[in-house]
């Protein structure tokens, strides 16, 4: 059956898994775990529609089809991580004397991938605040091959208009890609908005319950996506069919999960707005978040990550975020349960002092991963840690 006409939240629970899907014969409910690594061909010349599990295994396939339809694009590709995802995007789409132009805030992990690039293979990278559309074309020069952008941002939910930037930069022939981790394809689809790219870090809000490493892109340019996935099989660097199960199985509440992390944010940052021990809330939902009309524009939703700064330093952040009894202090988010960070002595501190000041990134900034849990309960423990400091 074609899902084409369904709802997200329909598309979410079945595409991939109908039970005629794999063969007449079979009619599981759910997909299985095709653990072979390897498939049995009669002919020496042709094999089925599967030979070797690096270059494809149904468990996946029944992923990528749902990744593709929940983006709402034609190709879903699956990866062993979102940086894996990202790295196999920069070796097929660059080659050397390259220019990429990035959002000024992005994971920590991209921009070191970025440097691994710079140093290694030479390509340069210019860094703008890609909130400003007019900063990103001043940016541009004859050499760049691409534009990469998170919106929100990793920490500091800075929001970017995709289809003013697509349209700039497909007037220069230039691609655009969209992390589109922190709001899920559940609030938002880049492609729709003018985006040629789309990738995923599966690993957060995608697969939700902190139990799968993974990463995914979406795209509809056959001949990009050819290349891309050439690549997944040439680099190898794809998830297990028992992770592709797991993440076909948190993809069903996806919709369900979203509108309670979200739900518990708003409450979160509202919270944490009115608080006298705080100095500033980044939060896409607040109408003082400096692109609040625009996400309401863009997106469906504005997600369950909201990060603020505590008044004072390095000493306080640390000193509350040691306080904290149901927040759970680790890396990572988009799972059920809440998590916090401190991004530059953890997620960013991968990148130097210098750039996270450049980026914005205080030493008082602190990340909350906003779960399902009860938001009274959150915002009690929250309460706690602050009477400490
Ligand atoms: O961890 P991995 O699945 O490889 O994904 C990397 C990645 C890519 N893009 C974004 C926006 C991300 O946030 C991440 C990973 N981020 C964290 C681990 C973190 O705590 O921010």
């Amino acid at each position: 059956m074609t899902h084409q006409n369904h709802s997200f939240d329909t598309r979410s629970v079945h595409v991939g898994e109908e039970p005629e899907f794999l063969d007449g014969s079979k009619n599981e409910v759910v997909s299985p775990i095709f653990l072979s690594s390897t498939f049995a061909r009669k002919e020496v010349k042709n094999h089925g529609q599967f030979e070797y599990s690096r270059s494809g295994n149904p468990t996946r396939f029944a992923l990528e089809k749902r990744y593709a339809s929940l983006e709402q694009t034609e190709y879903g590709l699956g990866f062993a991580s979102g940086l894996a995802a990202e790295a196999t995007l920069l070796f097929t789409l660059l080659k050397p004397g390259d220019n990429i132009i990035g959002f000024d805030d992005l994971y920590g992990g991209t921009k070191r991938l970025f440097k691994q690039w710079k140093d290694n293979y030479d390509i340069t990278i210019s860094l703008v605040d890609a909130a400003q559309p007019h900063l990103v074309e001043a940016a541009i020069q004859p050499g760049t091959k691409l534009i990469w952008l998170e919106s929100p941002t990793n920490p500091l939910l800075k929001v970017c208009d995709i289809a003013a930037i697509s349209e700039i930069a497909h007037r220069h022939n230039v691609l655009v890609i969209v992390d589109n981790t922190f709001l899920s394809p559940y609030f938002q689809n880049p492609t729709v908005l003018g985006a040629d790219i789309v990738v995923h870090s599966v690993t957060k809000y995608i697969t939700g319950h902190s139990d799968v490493v993974g990463g995914a892109i979406m795209l509809n340019d056959k001949s990009l996506y050819e290349k891309i996935k050439f690549n997944q099989n040439a680099l190898g660097a794809i998830p297990s069919p028992f992770d592709c199960y797991l993440v076909l199985r948190g993809l069903k509440t996806l919709s369900l999960r979203m509108e309670k992390h979200q739900s518990n944010a708003f409450a979160i940052a509202e919270y944490l707005e009115n608080h006298p021990k705080v100095e500033r809330v980044y939060y896409p939902g607040l109408k003082s978040h400096p692109q609040y009309e625009l996400s309401l524009k863009q997106a469906k939703g504005f997600g369950g990550m909201v990060s603020f700064e505590i008044k004072g330093g390095e000493k306080e952040a640390v000193q509350f975020l040691e306080c904290l009894e149901l927040f759970t202090l680790a890396e990572s988010l988009g799972g059920v349960e809440s998590l916090i960070e401190h991004p530059a002595l953890m997620t960013h501190s991968s990148i130097t002092k210098k750039e996270r000041e450049q980026a914005g990134i205080k030493d008082s900034l602190i990340r909350v991963s906003v779960g399902v849990e009860d938001k009274t309960d959150l915002i009690n423990d929250l309460e706690q840690a602050f009477r400490q400091i």
